[in-house]
């Protein structure tokens, strides 16, 4: 039975792609290669460093470490502006109704993102007071598909993984949701998250009465 929901941020609850590709865009142009919309959906649920690492291989530059973590703060800045801007009009479809829904049936609620500026999101959309555990790209050490953040989140919540179901967009999130022991249904098209146990639309598509079902 489930006891607790684990959702991914970016690309579930909101979707901040759109910023980290504008942001990643601007660095790409700076250093005088071109960085596309395809490419910027590779990066999705990796993490800043390991991002720039693969943008910088695709444009054929080499950095050393120091340089690499001035660029990768360039960018978090610039990213960082956008999503300052953010209100609770840039929640996704059917986000809010789902999680007071879950709660209100007695399920524990959680976020399991990459994203070191999770909490900065979640209080500029006013959700933060929906979650009862929060672990992201700042406690975790292992990035997806590690089960690592899904992991600690369950911890926190004190529900063994078998009863935690994770909500998630991206290929390496449904990996780890899987390596956790966790059910994941995932957001977005059924033949990329081939792997996930159902693939939903986005969160305007699921309930509690289908959840339980
Ligand atoms: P930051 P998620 C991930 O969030 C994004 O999908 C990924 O594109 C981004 O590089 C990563 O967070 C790190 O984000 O630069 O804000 O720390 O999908 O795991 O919620
Ligand atoms: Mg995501």
């Amino acid at each position: 039975m489930i006891q607790a929901c684990i959702f991914d941020l970016d690309g579930v609850i909101v979707d901040t792609a759109v910023y980290h590709y504008k942001a990643w865009k601007k660095l790409a142009r700076e250093l005088e290669f071109d960085f596309t919309e395809e490419q910027n959906e590779k990066l999705k649920g990796i993490s800043r460093m390991r991002s720039l690492q693969l943008i910088l291989e695709w444009g054929g530059v080499d950095k050393t470490p120091l340089e690499q973590q001035e660029l990768a703060t360039r960018k978090n800045d610039w990213y960082v502006a956008m999503i300052n801007g953010m209100t609770p009009q840039d929640i996704l479809p059917g986000v809010e109704t789902f999680l007071q829904q879950a709660r209100a049936a007695g399920l524990r609620t959680g976020l399991g993102s990459a994203s070191k500026n999770a909490g900065l999101i979640l209080e500029r959309t006013g959700l933060l007071h929906l979650f009862d555990a929060i672990v992201d790209g700042n406690t975790v050490t292992a990035s997806k598909p590690d089960p690592e953040v899904f992991l600690q989140c369950a911890r926190l919540l004190n529900i063994t993984p078998a009863h935690c179901v994770v909500f998630e967009d991206a290929i390496a999130g449904i990996a780890a949701a899987k390596a956790a022991g966790m059910k994941a249904i995932g957001i977005g098209d059924p033949i990329t998250l081939q792997d996930a146990d159902e693939v939903i639309p986005g969160l305007d598509h699921m309930s509690i009465e289908k959840l339980k079902a």
